[in-house]
């Protein structure tokens, strides 16, 4: 028996049918939700795997988690926040946010909370989607994957660290009941999250040891609260908080031109880096240590105030010469020195090339997502859509992420695309929908040309932004803007598609497919 899937009580035992499924509520599945629903698209669902909505904001609770993105444009263009306390919000502020966000806009009983994706399986027969979770079984005509890049813990592979007996856990799975005052603990990493958790805990720890791999570049953060004369105008007078996101949204937009076209228009913010850290540490060792031995941007850069007096506390170590193995109570350095711990902090980032998710979507000739990626690279087509694999729809797919600006208008333009494209399939009643496997090609190449001049290709670091093809399929190579436009309608035309009526009685195509003269016509 099928039953309709806006009834999300139903037993597991039943599959349930379904227009469309998004996998995630994070800025991204949830954002789709609500610009679905405002289309008149209702016959949709949202599965995720946590007990809220929130994603990342849900997920990265660590002590002095906090957005590096200005809050004005750190948050979606149709619900702009006149209350946000500071100028760069904390997390649990962003995730009251998103919380009343998703109230606000009525979507939470289109969600499936606790339901984790087990798989997703094309069957060609059918011209539909079958989806596995821990809440049973789904039958759906369109999957959205709306993961996220950052879900995916990495953790990293240190001899002897699964025999370590005092606490452990990642920067994404804070244990809130480990209470580290008064305790030696390690952190393993200096990446963006890292260097927030540092100074929220470098004061209560007894000892704190960072373990450093590679120096990452810091800038000053320019973090106030908002003044109530602010929060007046941000309440009532009309128009002035779209101003202050216009400014900012330009502003980090300038840094495009050094980031991705030509880098030699990052020395200004290397140099205000340097002098930054110069200007917070003295200690000439110290100050060797902590310089980063590459261009600014070539990693994300970070921004902190706090980060490096902390460094320089009595009781915190950097420690720079390399993890040899961890023990029972804890870690050995390559030069052979133990230091004794109770907790270690494992802030080592997350599976973003190799995301363990690939490896449950399974595409029309039967491949995981995963084996696709490992042959080709993580390649898509506008971050939306990737050969091989129809109906299926990706937010924050390849190549969408940013070093400079706000994720979540990088998401809107995804969605955008994604809601004309579900739009067009109803309307023209079309049954399968796959990218052309040549225009995929062609953007790929025209993408990696456009990075060639990168920061990020060019800056002398190794960062997760690569994949082990050489390649950078993590950043949108220009800028925002343009990523806006070439995702504002949805272009048909780049698409095979087979129109309902042509699917045979299992779904199989038994006419000829949409000629791509017919689609263009049809995209006009
Ligand atoms: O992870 P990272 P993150 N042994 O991958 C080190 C977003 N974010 O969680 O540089 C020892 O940046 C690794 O060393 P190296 C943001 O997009 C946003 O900090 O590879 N060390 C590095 O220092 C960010 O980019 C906000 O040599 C090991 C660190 O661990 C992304 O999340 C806030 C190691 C990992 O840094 C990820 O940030 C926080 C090993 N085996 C995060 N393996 C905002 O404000 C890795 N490392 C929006």
């Amino acid at each position: 028996m099928s039953l309709p899937v806006t009834d999300t009580s139903a037993p597991a035992a039943d599959t349930r049918h379904v227009g469309t499924l998004i996998i995630g509520s994070g800025f991204a599945g949830l954002g789709a939700a609500i610009k679905l629903a405002q289309a008149g698209i209702t016959n949709y669902v949202v599965l995720e795997r946590g007990n809220d909505v929130g994603g990342t904001w849900r997920d990265n609770s660590y002590p002095g988690a906090a957005c590096d993105v200005p809050s004005h444009l750190y948050s979606y263009s149709f619900a702009l926040n006149p209350e946000w306390t500071r100028s760069f919000s904390t997390q649990p502020e962003i995730y009251k946010y998103i919380q009343s966000v998703a109230n606000r806009h009525k979507v939470l009983d289109k969600h499936i909370f606790d339901c984790d994706v087990l798989s997703a399986r094309w069957d060609e027969s059918s011209a539909q989607w079958h989806v596995s979770t821990t809440k049973g079984e789904f039958v759906a005509k369109i999957v959205v994957s709306a993961v996220g890049a950052l879900c995916e813990p990495s953790l990293p592979d240190i001899k002897g660290i699964d025999g370590f007996k005092g606490e452990i856990f990642h920067s994404s799975r804070w244990n809130h009941d480990a209470d580290l005052t008064g305790k030696r603990v390690a952190v393993i990493g200096t990446g963006a999250s890292a260097i927030q958790i540092v100074p929220a805990i470098g004061k209560k720890v007894s000892h704190l040891d960072v373990y450093q791999r590679t120096a990452p570049w810091i800038l000053p953060r320019a973090d106030r609260e908002y003044t109530k004369i602010e929060h007046l105008a941000f309440k009532y007078l009309p128009g002035f908080q779209k101003l202050c996101r216009t400014g900012i949204y330009w502003m980090r937009e300038t840094q495009v031109v050094g980031l991705a076209k030509a880098p030699v228009f990052m020395k200004p913010l290397q140099f205000a880096a340097e002098r930054h850290l110069k200007a917070q540490i003295k200690d000439k060792d110290l100050r060797k240590k902590v310089m980063p031995n590459f261009q600014i941007g070539c990693k994300r850069m970070l921004i902190s105030n706090n980060y490096f007096p902390t460094l320089a506390q009595d009781n915190v170590d950097l420690v720079t010469e390399g993890i040899e193995e961890v023990t029972a109570n804890g870690i050995v350095s390559k030069t052979g020195t133990t230091r004794e711990i109770d907790a270690i902090v494992v802030a080592t980032g997350f599976h973003v090339t190799d995301s363990p998710t690939f490896a449950g979507i399974f595409g029309k000739d039967g491949r995981s997502l995963a084996e696709v990626f490992e042959e080709t690279g993580m390649q898509g087509y506008k971050g939306a859509a990737v050969a091989n694999f129809p109906n299926m729809f990706f937010l924050v797919g390849p190549n969408t992420g940013l070093g400079h600006s706000s994720m979540v208008f990088m998401i809107e333009s995804q969605i955008n695309y994604l809601v004309d494209a579900i739009a067009t399939i109803d309307k023209y009643d079309i049954g399968t929908i796959e990218v052309r496997k040549d225009k995929q090609d062609k953007y790929n190449k025209d993408l990696q040309a456009a990075m060639s001049k990168s920061v990020w290709n060019n800056g002398g670091c190794a960062s997760w932004y690569m994949d082990k093809h050489g390649n950078n399929t993590t950043l949108w190579p220009g800028f925002t803007f343009q990523f806006r436009n070439a995702t504002k309608h949805f272009d048909l035309a780049a698409y095979r598609s087979v129109a309902t009526s042509d699917l045979g009685a299992v779904g199989t195509a038994t006419t000829s497919q949409i000629d791509l003269d017919d689609e263009k016509a049809v995209a006009q």
